[in-house]
């Protein structure tokens, strides 16, 4: 027998001691670590909560939590010493000092995505990426739930509900949406499809580095039966492993039936998420052995004529280049979940294709996450008739971008909008597109779309 069982055997026969050695400290008390206390109560599992924020909102969620279990407003690496198991939250730092001492001290730690893939035995699909996870997990969920079954499919992980939350729902398809977050606080993640939407700047002030952002997104691709790849100069080194499959390339011969979903309603670029979810399909189809990835073109038509009539009913998300309404000939269209440069320049060339150059008003600002703005490319700011600049860092994205568009500071986004309908002109499109996190001025993007909407006039 190992030391291990000893110890573990020796604290078992003691209760007073027993407690201490299988502690759970939950790191981060937000919704995860909300989910972390349900998942441990209902084992009957021991726990402290630890978050540097003195009422964190994890609190809301419970009537009866003893205080003594709490250590909030600060980070107490004391506690370890207590402590068998971390199960850490995504918003924490990788290098937060607890964990850090946690690692110095072989402590294990722990994220919700790895309890999760170890403990249901649903075929887990895993979807990351800069833009559009959210949008390509409702997607899949949509189309997957209308093919196999409303109870059979559940969406969870970043696009809102905790994965643990759902261990006991007796679905058989899990999609997850996963953040480079999720991904850098976890061991390597298994899964029966990984997909990889895009890599662009994002989160540069935690991760620091792009390179270091590729290299945590792309791991999600390591321990997957069948990997999807979208669209981007990293897929040419990924499509060279066995099991990883170029998105655009297999949906290839489908292109033109496909475009036919991208009406007035529907930006441009939602073309490539609707092709990721499909991609989705058929790789769930051949794990269940009904087709071949490798031989796509034995594809039935008929599987893309099904995608397509399901996607007919399929709702887009709101605060994702939503067209929220005309007055005047003028479009509105809230984009707030576009937190950083790459999904503004997508929202940017989506509003040129449809309205044409130079008839974007664009309102933009927030905290800029250590982004570069001059970095925005020379052809996707000619849609640009005039930017609206508002938040924490609106001094410096102006500095980056007014030598090549006409730009204005303005105090928030009410004056933002203001300035940008007195300005418009039949034909044009006042877009909220952002490219920061909004948690300078609001709780979050949908309370800054919102402000938007009601700006707007639109209910
Ligand atoms: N925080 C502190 N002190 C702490 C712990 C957290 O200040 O001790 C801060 C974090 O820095 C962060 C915020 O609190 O700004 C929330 O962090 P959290 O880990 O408590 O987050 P949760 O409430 O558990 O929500 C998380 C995801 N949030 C993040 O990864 C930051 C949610 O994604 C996800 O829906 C939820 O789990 C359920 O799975 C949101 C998000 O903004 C939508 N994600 C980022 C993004 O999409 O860009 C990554």
């Amino acid at each position: 027998m190992d030391n291990n069982f000893y110890v573990g055997f020796d604290r078992l026969t003691n209760p007073q001691t027993s407690l201490r050695y299988f502690m759970n400290l939950i790191l981060g008390f937000g919704e995860t670590g909300a989910s972390f206390v349900r998942f441990l109560e209902t084992r009957g599992l021991p726990y402290l909560i630890m978050d540097s924020r003195l009422n964190p909102p994890g609190l809301s969620h419970f009537e009866t939590l003893s205080e003594k279990d709490h250590f909030l407003g600060g980070f107490n690496k004391n506690v370890l010493n207590d402590i068998k198991r971390v199960l850490v939250s995504p918003g924490i730092d990788f290098n937060n000092e607890v964990l850090v001492r946690a690692r110095k001290l072989g402590i294990q730690i722990s994220t919700d995505i790895e309890i999760f893939i170890e403990q249901t035995n649903t075929r887990k699909i895993l979807i990351t990426g800069t833009n559009g996870k959210s949008t390509v997990v409702s997607m899949a969920g949509h189309l997957l739930q209308n093919i196999y079954g409303e109870d059979k499919v559940v969406c969870s992980g970043n696009i809102g509900k905790p994965v643990l939350d759902t261990i006991s729902l007796g679905n058989s398809i899990s999609i997850i949406e996963l953040s480079s977050f999720n991904i850098e606080h976890s061991k390597l993640l298994s899964s029966d499809i990984s997909v990889l939407l895009n890599i662009d700047q994002d989160h540069l002030d935690r991760h620091l580095s792009l390179e270091k952002y590729s290299q945590i997104k792309k791991a999600i691709l390591k321990k997957t039966k069948r990997g999807l790849i979208g669209p981007g100069s990293f897929k040419s080194q990924l499509l060279k492993e066995e099991n990883n499959y170029d998105i655009e390339a297999l949906l290839k011969p489908f292109e033109k039936d496909l475009s036919s979903l991208i009406n007035q309603d529907w930006p441009f670029h939602e073309l490539i998420n609707i092709k990721a979810a499909i991609a989705i399909y058929i790789a769930m189809e051949d794990l269940n052995g009904k087709l071949n990835l490798n031989n796509i073109k034995k594809i039935d038509e008929s599987l893309i004529k099904e995608s397509i009539y399901h996607f007919n009913s399929f709702k887009r998300m709101k605060h994702r280049y939503e067209i929220i309404g005309i007055r005047d000939g003028v479009t509105f269209i809230n984009d707030s979940k576009s937190t950083n440069i790459s999904s503004l320049e997508v929202a940017l060339n989506s509003a040129q294709r449809q309205h044409g150059k130079k008839k974007v008003l664009l309102i933009c600002g927030g905290d800029s996450k250590g982004q570069d703005f001059s970095k925005i490319s020379e052809k996707t700011l000619e849609s640009i008739k005039h930017l609206f600049v508002f938040g924490k860092d609106k001094q410096i994205i102006m500095n980056e971008l007014k030598n090549r568009a006409e730009c204005s500071l303005t105090k928030d986004l009410q004056e933002a909008f203001n300035l940008a309908w007195s300005k418009s002109l039949k034909g044009e499109a006042i877009l909220l597109s952002p490219a920061c996190a909004s948690t300078d001025m609001f709780s979050n993007y949908k309370q800054r779309g919102e402000e938007f909407r009601s700006l707007s006039g639109f209910n």
